[in-house]
């Protein structure tokens, strides 16, 4: 069963295109270096931090979890949207509960294998529509979009949605990630044009 969650733009403005952004037919790659290399035997995804249970998976255990499909639009802050891209994967709040949020996390920081982090509030991550994706229209996810997994965050810019995430660190305070660091909007929402901090 797949999900459509390409309707959540109604939440944010009247349409379904950002404003500023066209829509691309195909889905382009954009990574700030290459492809990182892995190994399915040594892959591990850790969550830390501001947890009760900080956990580890393989990515047996890691497919494992529930899942869900779902259909998203994917906006990149260069300019580019793809419509209708179908993500399989564990939802944020899963994941969150997996391991028990404590009372005092305030902000997630994702961790990827290429050194890039983002971060977000844990409220704009508590939704069913981020997910942990590791299939993309029905194939397992491509390495150059992020495989074996990847965060995808459809009501934000994609910067937020880490390819090759491999650790989630719930936080009591704000840290700025990769391309927040360098001048990207930390809230990002697409609708409003949050392009830049
Ligand atoms: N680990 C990692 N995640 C990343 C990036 C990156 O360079 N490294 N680039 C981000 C940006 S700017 C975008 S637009 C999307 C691109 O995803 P795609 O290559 O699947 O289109 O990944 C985001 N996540
Ligand atoms: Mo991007």
């Amino acid at each position: 069963m797949v999900q459509d969650a390409t309707e959540l733009y109604r939440e944010f403005g009247d349409e379904r295109l950002p404003p500023g952004q066209r829509e691309t037919d195909d889905f382009p790659v954009l990574s700030k270096g290459g492809t990182p290399s892995w190994t399915p035997e040594t892959w591990s995804f850790d969550v830390w931090g501001a947890v009760e249970d900080e956990c580890s998976y393989d990515l047996d255990e890691f497919r494992a979890l529930p899942a869900t499909t779902q259909r998203q639009d994917f906006h990149c802050v260069t300019g580019w949207s793809t419509f209708d891209c179908e993500f399989t994967g564990v939802t944020f709040p899963t994941l969150a509960a997996e391991a028990g949020v404590r009372d005092d996390a305030t902000h997630v920081l994702f961790h990827a294998l290429d050194g890039y982090t983002t971060d977000l509030p844990l409220s704009e991550c508590l939704r069913d529509e981020v997910l942990f994706a590791y299939r993309l229209d029905g194939d397992p996810l491509p390495e150059p979009h992020g495989g074996p997994l990847r965060v995808v965050t459809p009501h934000k810019y994609a910067y937020k949605g880490a390819k090759w995430v491999d650790g989630v660190e719930f936080l009591t305070e704000t840290e700025r990630g990769y391309w927040e660091r360098r001048g990207y909007s930390a809230s990002a929402n697409p609708w409003e044009e949050e392009r830049y901090g």
